[in-house]
């Protein structure tokens, strides 16, 4: 992919957060994601790509926009795009940190059609690549992971979500001596963060979302980091999208390759809340300052921008009120 195309996708990615940010602590979750849709929606049109959804909104009959298969972009190079508007819609709604709006980009058949259901993760940064192992226990990762980056357990910091599903990791987590973050929502954000020195992130583990983990692997493979992970489907229909993806096995194990293949992927978030590593969006008379990251696999190079946005002249277009 053409590299002037990562600052484009950041613009695509601003436009969610500029759309869905007042809307912070309003409650208003469907809301925020509904603008969050339109603003990327509006600004991927102007970016010359012939883009699918591969993982969006919904299916087609579920969303209006961003469904799976959707058409976008001015027309250009094909490539398969994952994105989530708002990842974290309660996140905002309670004006809570972690929010972030973010997409990943790939030519054509290049990420994981990870349908959605549940998935078990295990993320780490490129200073704990190679030693995890999804099938070990979680005291079994935390010293591995612990050696590689040349420190002790305590000094590791894991995130996941906080859910009764997580307590058995918890204590084991806790048992062995890390350090713990309970996140009510949003883990893409702390799994890019992981591959993000300073972030203070090490390792997010634990059962959430699988359109969600593509997200993740994508970051973690721009930065280095690595990933695996396992679908867990609950029905008999999602047993049934799974062998649909060719995964007849329901233990296979998904390595970082899989959910995101080839070395050409680009990432790109904006916080719209408060993150480790990228800074809230603010408002101000006629405009707003937004914190992005773009990632590419093919340099590694990882892009910080910190935009100023002139909201009621530039994005006149974007009709952001
Ligand atoms: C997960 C997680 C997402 O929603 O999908 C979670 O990956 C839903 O989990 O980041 P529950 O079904 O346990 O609520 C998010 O947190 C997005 O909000």
């Amino acid at each position: 992919m053409d590299r002037t195309l990562a600052l484009e996708f950041v613009r695509v990615t601003e436009a969610a957060a500029l759309k869905s940010g007042r809307l912070l602590g309003r409650g208003l979750k469907d809301e925020a994601d509904g603008l969050a849709v339109d603003g990327m929606r509006s600004t991927f049109d102007t970016v010359p790509i012939s883009g699918t959804v591969v993982i969006g909104e919904g299916e087609i009959d579920e969303a209006p926009m961003l469904y799976i298969g959707e058409e976008v972009g001015a027309g250009g190079e094909p490539v398969d795009i994952a994105v989530d508007p708002i990842e974290g819609t309660n996140l905002i709604a309670k004006g809570q940190n972690g929010a972030i709006a973010v997409l990943a980009i790939a030519p054509r058949g290049g990420l994981l059609h990870a349908p959605d259901m549940y998935m078990q993760k295990i993320c780490v940064g490129p200073r704990a690549k190679g030693v995890i192992d999804i099938n070990a226990s979680v005291t079994e990762n935390l010293r591995r992971v612990a050696e590689k980056m040349e420190r002790g357990i305590s000094d590791l910091t894991v995130v996941m979500l906080d859910r009764p599903r997580h307590k058995d990791i918890m204590k084991e987590c806790r048992d062995a001596g890390a350090r713990i973050r309970l996140i009510t929502d949003g883990d893409v954000n702390p799994a890019m963060e992981c591959g993000l020195e300073g972030s203070g992130v090490h390792m997010v583990i634990g059962t959430g979302g699988a359109p969600e983990g593509v997200l993740a692997a994508a970051a973690l493979k721009c930065t280095g980091g690595d990933m695996q992970a396992r679908l867990i489907p609950h029905t008999d229909e999602e047993v049934r999208r799974c062998h649909e993806m060719g995964i007849r096995d329901l233990n296979h194990v998904l390595t970082i390759d899989d959910l995101v293949h080839g070395d050409d992927t680009i990432f790109a978030a904006t916080a719209i809340t408060q993150g480790n590593i990228l800074r809230e969006m603010k408002f101000f008379p006629g405009g707003a300052r937004t914190h992005s990251v773009v990632m590419r696999y093919k340099t590694g190079t990882v892009r910080f921008v910190d935009t100023i946005h002139k909201l009621d002249r530039k994005l006149k277009s974007m009709k952001v009120k």
